[in-house]
């Protein structure tokens, strides 16, 4: 079994300011805040290895692979710090586990679609995973093209004296649809780029070829897996 699994930082170039630098955050939150960022860790192990473990069934019983790779990462301290000032909530830890659904992220891609809506129904039917939310970009796309299948899940995790439930995002998407979300990515956050209007509406473009790639893509493997039957 071959899962290549990751960290992703869409908040990458952002500086890994230790909670330290965040005002409302000193000293007596800094113990809780990290035992927070820890337990989001194993809610991300958590649903790191169900995944894994549909892989390796799916592997066995199918001799193909559900997805081709796992990216997770945990939000830095300052994008949370940011996000809860947007959102204009005090940054307490409280608050952070009360209104911030994508502290633990985990990103998972596939080759087609229809292995998107398998996968995220196989996983939201385990006894012990709770769907919270689910926006369907895929077949409700953003203005600027940008598709993805998002789940805020709550799993559970079980520490030395109690069990806990956390939420963790899962992001769904083919390779193409990554490929475009990480260029995209790019310009969002690049100042002074030239014609970047332009770009936006050649981005747009593009979303709109790899919708029809990747469905193509799918039709082309039905009809190679009709053949073998
Ligand atoms: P990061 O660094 O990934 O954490 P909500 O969380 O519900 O209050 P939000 O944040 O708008 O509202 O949720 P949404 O729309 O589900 O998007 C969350 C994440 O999806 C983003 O995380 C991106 O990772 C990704 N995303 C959403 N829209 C776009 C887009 O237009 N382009 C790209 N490239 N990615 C997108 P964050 O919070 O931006 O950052």
């Amino acid at each position: 079994m071959k899962i290549n699994s990751k960290d992703y930082h869409e908040d990458g170039n952002k500086p890994l300011l230790s909670i330290d630098g965040i005002p409302e955050m000193l000293a007596s939150e800094a113990k809780p805040f990290m035992y927070l960022m820890m337990q989001y860790r194993c809610a991300i192990m958590e649903v790191e290895t169900k995944l894994k473990v549909l892989d390796a069934e799916f592997a066995q019983k199918y001799n193909r692979n559900p997805f081709e790779s796992i990216k997770t990462r945990l939000k830095k301290p300052i994008s949370i710090y940011e996000k809860m000032k947007r959102k204009g909530y005090p940054v307490t830890v409280e608050n952070i586990e009360t209104h911030l659904a994508d502290v633990a992220g985990i990103r998972v891609i596939c080759s087609f679609p229809d292995d998107i809506y398998h996968l995220a129904d196989l996983l939201t039917n385990q006894d012990d995973i709770t769907l919270l939310e689910r926006k369907d970009y895929i077949r409700n796309p953003k203005p600027n093209g940008y598709r993805s299948l998002h789940l805020i899940l709550q799993v559970p995790i079980f520490l030395s004296d109690v069990k806990k439930n956390m939420k963790v995002e899962v992001q769904f998407r083919t390779i193409a649809m990554d490929f475009w979300a990480s260029l995209e990515h790019k310009l969002k956050y690049k100042k002074n780029v030239e014609d970047a209007e332009g770009l936006v509406a050649q981005l747009k473009q593009c979303a709109d070829a790899i919708e029809d790639l990747d469905y193509q893509m799918q039709g082309i493997r039905d009809k190679i897996d009709e053949a073998k039957e």
